[in-house]
């Protein structure tokens, strides 16, 4: 059906007999499982989407730093305090990597920060919910890192050549996180107290409706997926995905001992997949128009370390420049 599809530069789609000769054969390179490279051509609306999709979630990684670094200072050991700042650190690199498949497309990083600095952009509405609490750092590890893992490993086969391949080394880490946080959890339902134990549980009763959030609205209310899908920008749908999520989620759940705060949630033997309760969606676009709990902390934060960074980026130029003119001035 998708190769029947090619953008219009609205949200509907065309036919290929609709299409102009170079966009019957970029949807037929699409189609042929070609990637997309930067100096190929693509339509217009091709190339806005991916940098609206790239640097959005660029931006979530560099936010996502934050939720987490609150605890960095009261990790409960010198082990989980390397581990944590091991995790914070890749976020930052996985930022920088999507920040540079983005410029590929032309885009310039500078103006989309400052977006994101107005407003203007989205990122990922789960990091506008707060940590309070050590067992946090192992439900955000295990229910956040797990949700970007589910969505990115599929978009590893993305058409975009720079994106599809930034994935491959962000998945890999993203497991990674994804484990600590697991252990994390399981190291206090195990050995825990009661009152640790019950904390694993707060915090997965917090973060397990956001998380389900994090794969955006259903497939019925997600304005971009359909062409994003002809494209092959998107290989699987924002409903599929979290099916797929949920699916693979619930057995951890209960392995830990500890249980959702759904009461709809039930395996069903017909469908092969789990039942689940209706997600809150006048929640999630509260959150996207920026009323969620942390929004407005969070892009305090991040102008705050702009604008208290620029001395060094200032420096930095100065030096790089007077390092190239002395060797101008030896050639
Ligand atoms: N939050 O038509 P759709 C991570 C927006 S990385 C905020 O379905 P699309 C690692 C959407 O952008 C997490 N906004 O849109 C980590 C669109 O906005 P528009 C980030 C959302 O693009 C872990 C509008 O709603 N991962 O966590 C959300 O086809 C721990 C309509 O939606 C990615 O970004 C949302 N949850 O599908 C870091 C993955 N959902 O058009 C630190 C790449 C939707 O007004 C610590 N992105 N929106 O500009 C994607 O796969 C897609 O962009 C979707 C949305 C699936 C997120």
């Amino acid at each position: 059906m998708y190769a029947q599809l090619v953008e219009t530069g609205s949200k509907r789609v065309k036919t290929l007999e609709e299409m102009s000769p170079e966009e019957r054969t970029f949807q037929e390179k699409v189609d042929a499982e070609i990637k997309i490279e930067p100096k190929n051509w693509m339509p217009d609306a091709y190339r806005k989407t991916l940098v609206r999709q790239i640097s959005q979630h660029a931006h979530s990684e560099v936010v996502g730093m934050l939720p987490e670094g609150n605890w960095v200072t009261r990790a409960p050991t010198l082990k989980r305090k390397l581990q944590l700042m091991a995790k914070i650190q890749d976020e930052a690199g996985h930022g920088l990597y999507l920040y540079s498949a983005m410029e590929t497309l032309g885009a310039s990083r500078d103006e989309e920060i400052e977006k994101l600095h107005q407003g203007k952009a989205k990122y990922s509405s789960i990091f506008n919910y707060p940590t309070l609490n050590w067992s946090d750092m192992g439900a955000v590890g295990w229910l956040v890192d797990g949700a970007a893992i589910v969505n990115q490993v599929v978009l590893q086969r993305t058409s975009y050549g720079p994106y599809s391949r930034a994935m491959v080394r962000i998945c890999k880490e993203e497991s990674f996180h994804q484990r600590q946080g697991y252990q994390i959890l399981l190291d206090m339902m195990r050995e825990g107290t009661e009152e640790q134990k019950a904390m694993v549980q707060d915090s997965i009763n917090r973060l397990w409706w956001p998380a389900l959030m994090m794969f955006g609205p259903s497939d019925e209310d997600s304005p971009n997926s359909q062409q994003s899908m002809a494209w092959k920008i998107k290989r699987k749908s924002n409903d599929e995905l979290r099916q797929m999520f949920i699916d693979q989620t619930v057995p951890q759940l209960e392995f830990l001992g500890c249980t959702a705060p759904d009461p709809d949630l039930k395996w069903n033997e017909e469908t092969g997949h789990y039942d689940f309760g209706e997600i809150d969606w006048s929640e999630f676009y509260e959150v996207l128009k920026g009323n969620g709990p942390c929004n407005r902390e969070r892009i305090a934060t991040r102008k705050k370390a702009i604008d208290e960074g620029t001395w060094v980026r200032q420096a930095a130029k100065a030096y790089a420049d007077k390092k190239q003119q002395k060797q101008r001035d030896a050639a």
